[in-house]
């Protein structure tokens, strides 16, 4: 028997990440006086921002359509790129959102695109204008913009991508031994946001051992097999990879592999430890294959094609997601607007073999099940929950809103733990409602309830983007840093996962954190090695007080408060040991 214990509220409505901008090329009052209801929630500005259309030429004017001076282009091309690029595409061929070719635009005319953008729409689009976040004469220059052909950010090939490479110190140059006296595998590598720098701090004495210059608005950290190389990847595109064993922990190598990213993992199958790195662009979209110890490109492959449903040619799928298989020397690539799912043979790269799982659009996030075996990915904008055996090679299945997924499951890699009735799980928590879902993992053992959901447990409340438990620990933590109530956003739910049934208990991090000004959004728990402590960035903007707080996992209580002026807006954390051996 299946647990369901619902209640979605559905008051979230996910620009970012949802579709759905302009639903069709009438002009209607009433559908005016619709969008004017309509509210930007802060969910809605999780969405990309960068500057990948910078510099790019102005396509020739065309006889009828307004024509934008150079200044007025290149303003426009900066707040396409940072509030639109994310749902509608760099080519606007719609991703998220709806397509914005120049077809679309005329047909919906100059004065609806102004209201659109000035009130959003209750399908998903952000009320820019009403929410003051564009004034309106951006609005008209937006809307101007639109009617104009969008311009072709330029291409990242071999050549560009050797340009840009640096080997800072050869690999025969660098120790053969572990030089420093640091606890590397209890490390936390600390995404510092808008400083475009990691921290590196002590697991055992919260202590800020390093901060390292990385890419733009770096995302996340990953580590190579053997615990010695970090990588870093900015959305800029550019991979830092940083030695562990130096006496002070530095950059060895850099790469961009293209102008914007988000993904970076390293080879994980025996017999090819540290051989090899991965990274996937947004844009240009594709993946290149690197040394594992120069960041050397090796091999570039683009992910251009046809999406699974319609079959149709889609120009920009951007890479999401990467995981290197422990079953094999596969990479699993997921592509997001096309839906599939590559496995990527790294044996021979001259004869490379990808096998391609078809999954669904939108494919975002998502890590392995407990035995490694499975791999989890949320495709996002379809409510779905893909499941890959990574042993065989193929879709198990793909778990659906009406299976029991909530909307927008945002899960990071997940949670895995064993329900005292359902044994073994695997958990998402989502951006668009409060729920969490509990997934069956073990076919062997529990057929019944493999790859159902099985239990549907409700947290604070929409917004929730990360949730975390450990092997060793009784419990489920699950943020919402992005809920429009500053006090659900500033502290997390916890469930025992012995008892799934029990309430969960309400965690006032922000508070805790003596921190008064801000949000102070809470935002990825992350386990220190033991599985003892539990660490949360207090994520506050960028010219405000943010920090760490460290929680006893048994306790639930305060164990340590991380401040300094260098921890710039903390967002993700990667301790070296977990992040390795892929335990959450
Ligand atoms: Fe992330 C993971 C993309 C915004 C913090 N983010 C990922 C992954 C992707 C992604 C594809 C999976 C990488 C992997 O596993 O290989 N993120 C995006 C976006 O496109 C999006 C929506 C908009 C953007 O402009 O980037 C976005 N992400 C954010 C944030 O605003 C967050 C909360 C704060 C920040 O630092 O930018 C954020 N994303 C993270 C973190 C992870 C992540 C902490 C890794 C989680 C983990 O536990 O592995």
């Amino acid at each position: 028997m299946m647990v369901h214990t619902f209640g979605r509220h559905g008051f979230w409505l996910l620009a970012g990440i949802v579709a759905a901008a302009l639903t069709g090329p009438v002009v209607a009052d009433s559908k005016t006086d619709n969008l004017k209801k309509h509210k930007t929630t802060p969910g809605q500005q999780y969405k990309p921002s960068l500057d990948v259309l910078k510099g790019v030429e102005q396509p020739g004017a065309k006889p009828g359509v307004p024509v934008l001076t150079k200044a007025e282009f290149t303003k426009a091309n900066k707040i396409y790129f940072q509030r639109c690029a994310g749902c509608h595409g760099v080519l606007r061929k719609g991703a998220t959102g709806k397509p914005l070719t120049t077809k679309e635009t005329k047909e919906l005319g100059f004065d609806y695109i102004k209201s659109f953008i000035n009130y959003g729409s209750p399908g998903g689009m952000p009320n820019w204008g009403t929410s003051g976040a564009l004034s309106e004469a951006e609005i008209d220059l937006m809307s101007r913009y639109l009617l104009n052909e969008p311009p072709i950010p330029p291409e990242f090939g071999m050549k560009e991508m050797q340009a840009s490479w640096k080997v800072i110190v050869p690999p025969g140059k660098r120790p053969t031994k572990k030089m420093n006296d640091w606890d590397i595998d209890n490390l936390f590598s600390v995404t510092l946001r808008d400083a475009g720098e990691i921290a590196l701090i002590d697991g055992n004495t919260y202590e800020i051992k390093t901060i390292i210059k990385t890419g733009y608005a770096v995302h996340i950290s990953r580590i190579s097999a053997s615990g010695r190389y970090l990588m870093v990847i900015g959305r800029d595109a550019l991979i830092n990879m940083i030695d562990l064993w130096m006496k002070s922990p530095a950059t060895v190598a850099s790469v961009k592999i293209g102008m914007e990213a988000r993904s970076v993992e390293t080879s994980k199958a025996k017999g090819y430890k540290d051989k090899y790195a991965i990274g996937g662009a947004y844009w240009p979209p594709q993946f290149v294959i690197m040394d594992g110890a120069t960041l050397k490109p090796l091999k570039i492959v683009s992910t251009r094609g046809m999406t699974v449903d319609t079959q149709e040619y889609h120009p920009e799928p951007r890479v999401a997601a990467i995981v290197g298989s422990h079953f094999r020397p596969e990479f699993v690539v997921n592509v997001k607007e096309t839906g599939k799912i590559l496995m990527v043979n790294y044996s021979d790269l001259e004869n490379l073999k990808i096998t391609t799982i078809n999954a669904e659009r939108f494919l975002h996030d998502g890590g392995l099940d407990s035995t490694g075996r499975y791999f989890m990915v949320a495709a996002n904008a379809r409510n779905t929950i893909g499941v890959i055996d990574t042993k065989e090679g193929k879709l198990v299945k793909l778990i659906r809103e009406e299976d029991g997924i909530g909307t927008t499951p945002h899960p990071g890699r997940g949670a895995n733990f064993i329900h005292p009735k359902f044994g073994p799980v695997w958990a998402t928590s989502h951006l668009g409602d409060e729920t969490v879902a509990l997934i069956g993992t073990d076919p062997i053992g529990h057929p019944k309830y493999a790859w159902k959901v099985v239990q549907s447990l409700e947290a604070q409340g929409g917004g929730s983007l990360f949730l975390k438990t450990h092997p060793k620990s009784k419990n489920l933590w699950v943020d919402s840093p992005l809920n429009p109530e500053a006090e659900i956003a500033s502290s997390v739910a916890v469930f025992d996962i012995t008892q799934p049934d029990k309430p969960y208990e309400v965690i006032p991090i922000g508070e805790m954190s003596g921190i008064s000004e801000g949000v102070r959004r809470v935002v990825q728990g992350e386990y220190n090695k033991a599985g003892t402590e539990i660490w949360f960035s207090v994520w506050n903007g960028k010219d405000q007080e943010s920090a760490i707080v460290v929680l006893d996992d048994k306790t639930r209580k305060l164990k340590k408060v991380i401040k300094d002026k260098r921890l710039v807006t903390p967002t993700g954390k990667f301790n070296v040991f977990n992040t390795r051996e892929d335990v959450y």
